[in-house]
């Protein structure tokens, strides 16, 4: 195992330059919001300074209104499609004059992340000193999220791509695709000279993410206007499940600081935000949380490993927590099966190799690894954490990895990116768990 986290290392110092890391080379030249956060958790173990770096480069990049972009461009390579000028964040009155970037989020994770790099850290009072540097502008973030992507004032914020939701191109979008009719776009893709296409989304499939774009920019990336326009508005279980989790770490970093200007508002926040939570995307019959399409307020009914996300955020009961794990076991966790399928391995649309279709990712394996262990179900946690070591050990640290056992006998079951990250940073988390 040591030769393993030597080798994880590595990864993550080569993908480290000028104070923030890419997700890999080539695929993802720049710095992405809910990667960055992930990976400065890897960091914290073997070198806090590049951890604190690294969430102190993406804060800068915050617009005026708390946002936090999703890609942060901070070179002008032309390497990856869609770049900052398709993007032109400049567009929106408060975006960063510093550094280009989308108009679109990413999952905030980085109020957890501060929490996790405390407790990871050997000098916690240089940490927290640290921490007290950056804290407010997370809080700003999440008034962001909850003033502005909340416009029935449920609880739930919204996301308006499903490049904001992290699981990009999983099956659950296709119903809102279907409700679509973009233009057909004239543009190159890049992905697909990195990267086998058969592992990419569709050309038509990027056809909607464009488009949705478009619609943004015409509004100046308006929330207002989004809320009111765009075809893609969700409420995703396992964004508001990192929201959630990221409340509750500035709550406790909060009370460590000694600060209590602002746990009442947080507070608040998280009350309402739990209850509707568990109130409106649990369903019932699947055992399991889902996502909701507001834009055409209904039910999106399918599992993936963002149905078992909230467990990590503390949001179900014992009871749903047991019987989610029982739904998790029984669809994704068959003996023929690594854990944890990103998308249910049961159905139709399930593709183990494309993607966020079916393949295991070992971000949401993290999330469900800590999930399962504070609940008890250690066991299983840590047969969560076995298949990640098993993936990354024969065949390197992919971007994600087929979740047939079958398909592991000659290492060519890892896809997409390779020394990615992610992967290392938070199998080096594990490792040390
Ligand atoms: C993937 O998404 C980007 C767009 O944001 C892409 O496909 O070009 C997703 O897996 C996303 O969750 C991730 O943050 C990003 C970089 O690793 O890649």
């Amino acid at each position: 195992m040591k030769a393993l986290k030597d080798r994880a290392q590595t990864v993550l110092i080569n993908n480290f330059k000028d104070g923030f890391s890419i997700p890999c080379a080539k695929l993802y030249p720049f710095q992405w919001f809910w990667d960055s956060g992930l990976i400065a958790i890897g960091f914290a173990h073997f070198e806090m300074e590049k951890a604190e770096l690294e969430i102190k480069t993406l804060l800068d990049a915050q617009w005026g209104n708390g946002f936090i972009p999703h890609i942060i461009f901070h070179t002008d390579t032309d390497t990856y499609f869609p770049g900052a000028d398709f993007h032109r964040s400049d567009l929106h009155p408060e975006s960063s004059k510093k550094y280009k970037s989308t108009g679109m989020t990413q999952p905030p994770v980085t109020g957890f992340v501060l929490e996790e790099m405390y407790r990871i850290s050997k000098d916690k009072p240089a940490t927290l000193k640290f921490i007290k540097t950056v804290i407010d502008k997370v809080y700003d973030n999440h008034n962001y999220f909850f003033t502005q992507r909340d416009p029935q004032k449920e609880g739930l914020v919204y996301i308006y791509h499903n490049w904001e939701s992290g699981t990009d191109n999983s099956p659950i979008w296709d119903d809102i695709w279907d409700t679509m009719n973009p233009p057909e776009y004239n543009f190159e893709r890049r992905d697909t000279t990195h990267v086998d296409a058969a592992q990419r989304p569709s050309k038509r499939e990027y056809d909607h993410y464009l488009h949705i774009i478009e619609i943004a920019k015409e509004h100046n990336y308006s929330d207002e206007k989004i809320a009111e326009l765009s075809p893609f508005l969700v409420q995703d279980p396992l964004f508001n499940a990192m929201l959630i989790k990221s409340n509750q770490s500035l709550i406790n970093l909060y009370e460590l600081l000694g600060d209590h200007t602002k746990i009442e508002q947080l507070q608040q926040w998280q009350n309402k935000s739990i209850k509707a939570f568990n109130e409106k995307l649990y369903d019932e019959e699947l055992g399991a949380y889902i996502h909701y399409d507001l834009r055409n307020e209904k039910p999106l009914r399918y599992l993936s490993s963002s149905s078992f996300a909230p467990l990590c955020a503390s949001i179900p009961s014992e009871a749903r927590a047991k019987k989610m794990v029982e739904v998790m076991m029984e669809k994704f966790g068959g003996e023929e099966q690594y854990l944890c399928a990103s998308f249910d391995p049961t159905s139709e649309r399930f593709n183990p190799k494309k993607y966020w279709r079916g393949p295991v990712w070992i971000n949401l394996n993290w999330m469900l690894f800590k999930g399962l262990k504070q609940y008890g179900f250690t066991e299983i946690a840590e047969r969560v954490k076995q298949d990640s070591v098993d993936m990354i050990d024969k065949n390197g640290f992919y971007e994600y990895f087929d979740s047939r056992k079958e398909m592991h006998k000659d290492g060519t079951a890892g896809y997409g990116g390779n020394d990615f990250s992610w992967t290392a940073a938070l199998l080096i988390d594990m490792l040390n768990d």
